[in-house]
């Protein structure tokens, strides 16, 4: 049985949080994080719908509108919240597709919920689309979806984009799981990576692990063909640049540097709370800059928004405790009266506040251990229209391939980061416009709306609807 929608989005969580009014009414406001900053304003304009856990567990809603989006509530138990969500997803696959900087956890019970939850979102897709619909689906969390789906409805044409890193086939293998996860993903017709090594990464492990061959982008199945490609994700740059333009948030950056006691220097870090942002390692690098008295503590303030992210996974309990020991040793060893070097927040903040900050900081923070693109990044240049700023940005981040004008840091060396904060903090302003007006080119010409219509050109073209491969000879490199 077929649906009426043409365009639905499949994601492990809807674009919207609800908040309880405090007389009991219940509303629904859109939800910040990566995903859904990207793709909101592509489904308010096709007037999609959207597939997702509404985000409490044992809970069962019928599907309403908001914000032009028809949305699909999906339920999870306590129990799958558990085990396919803080579980799999967040203990197994995101450590290892993170270069396992936390060693992932392989349980069986976790694999069996992972795959159950994946096969309901596959079932809901499937009755909620319209007859040769076109299905996008999102992240690590639903990598079974595709091939579940196409089980359920050949006639879909299906997408699939991985929002993380893809690993090296060496780190994969370990996957006790690994054939029925590739498996999955090779049910979409379009397989969408941050980046080409990704693509290549995937590409490479689908001719190791089940002797499939491959011809540039394309990988030859019996049946069809699965086109692998990357699309490196980016940020609203002409909402951003209009929200900074405008009086209140260029007053209230001004206000907050005026609260933070107009240092000379603020250097700004905005971070889910999590192990792969390389949080701690900044805070040293900074730390070590005002012990050696390369920096004295009423020159410069370091802002550290950790968003709250994940708290019942051990691993984020173990890091928000080391990071706020670390924040308060470094803060007590140079505190002055009244001020504190680093100023951390473990809250989450409005869209306009978070601009307001961005524009605030001279120096932009970003050094995650791996990371597939960072939005915050490419966030901090669209909000520079005076291009003032530097961005300081780690060469495991995805948007360092295109940020090249950042001040690239190594995260697992500490001087390197600390120099390079350094010579940012020294940069002549004729410096800083030059590098800000190059990467701001790139944001705005390669915005959100560019990735999104990509990928769907790509999924949508004729071009990419053949379904028979081909011929020609098989490159095996
Ligand atoms: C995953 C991938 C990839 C953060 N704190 C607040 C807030 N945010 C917003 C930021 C930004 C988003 O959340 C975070 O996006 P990132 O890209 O930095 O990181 P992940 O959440 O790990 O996202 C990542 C992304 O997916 C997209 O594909 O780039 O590599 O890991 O937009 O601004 N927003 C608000 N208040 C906050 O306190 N409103």
């Amino acid at each position: 049985m077929s649906g009426r929608n043409s365009f639905m989005i499949v994601a492990n969580r809807l674009p919207v949080d609800r908040t309880v009014e405090p007389d009991g009414t219940a509303s629904w406001r859109r939800s910040p994080g990566g995903l859904v900053t990207a793709i909101a304003p592509v489904m308010q304009r096709r007037h999609g719908a959207w597939l997702g856990w509404h985000g409490a567990a044992d809970e069962l809603l019928e599907p309403f509108d908001q914000d032009g989006m028809n949305l699909i509530p999906v339920p999870l138990s306590a129990s799958e919240v558990e085990l396919y969500y803080e579980g799999f997803s967040n203990a197994t696959l995101w450590p290892l597709y993170h270069d396992v900087v936390a060693p992932p956890v392989f349980d069986r019970g976790m694999w069996d919920a992972y795959r159950a939850v994946n096969q309901r979102f596959a079932e809901a897709g499937a009755e909620a689309a319209e007859e040769g619909a076109v299905v996008w689906v999102q992240d690590y969390q639903l990598q079974l979806v595709p091939a579940m789906l196409r089980r359920l409805r050949p006639d879909l044409r299906i997408g699939f984009f991985l929002h993380i890193p893809f690993p090296p086939v060496e780190l994969f293998w370990r996957l006790p799981w690994r054939k029925e996860l590739v498996e999955g993903l090779l049910g979409a017709d379009l397989v969408g990576f941050q980046l080409p090594g990704g693509a290549s990464n995937f590409r490479r492990l689908c001719r190791r692990l089940l002797g499939l061959p491959y011809k540039g982008n394309e990988i030859f199945l019996d049946d069809r063909i699965v086109t692998t490609q990357a699309f490196p994700i980016s940020v609203d740059f002409g909402e951003l640049d209009r929200m900074v333009r405008e009086p209140h948030i260029m007053t209230r950056a001004k206000e907050i540097r005026a609260e933070l006691g107009d240092p000379e220097h603020v250097l700004l870090g905005v971070d889910r709370l999590d192990y792969t942002k390389g949080i701690g390692l900044r805070l040293e690098a900074f730390g070590e800059l005002l012990k050696e008295g390369r920096l004295q503590p009423n020159e410069a303030v370091f802002v550290q928004i950790a968003t709250p992210s994940r708290e019942r996974v051990e691993e984020y309990r173990r890091l928000r405790d080391d990071i706020e020991l670390q924040v308060g040793r470094i803060n007590g060893e140079h505190a002055m009266l009244g001020l504190q070097p680093i100023q951390y927040f473990h809250q989450s903040y409005g869209r306009e506040e978070l601009a307001a900050l961005y524009l605030a900081a001279d120096v932009m923070v970003v050094t995650p251990l791996r990371d597939g693109m960072n939005l915050v990044a490419k966030e901090y240049v669209a909000c520079h229209h005076d291009l003032r700023g530097a961005l300081v940005l780690s060469e495991f981040a995805g948007a360092a391939d295109e940020l090249r004008q950042s001040y690239l840091v190594n995260p697992y060396d500490v001087e390197d980061v600390k120099r390079q904060m350094m010579t940012a903090m020294r940069a002549t302003p004729h410096e800083l416009s030059r590098r800000m007006r190059t990467m701001r080119r790139r944001v705005a010409t390669y915005d959100v709306d560019r990735w999104a219509g990509e990928f769907l050109n790509a999924l949508e073209s004729p071009a990419s609807r053949s379904s028979t491969p081909h011929t020609a000879s098989w490159r095996s490199g």
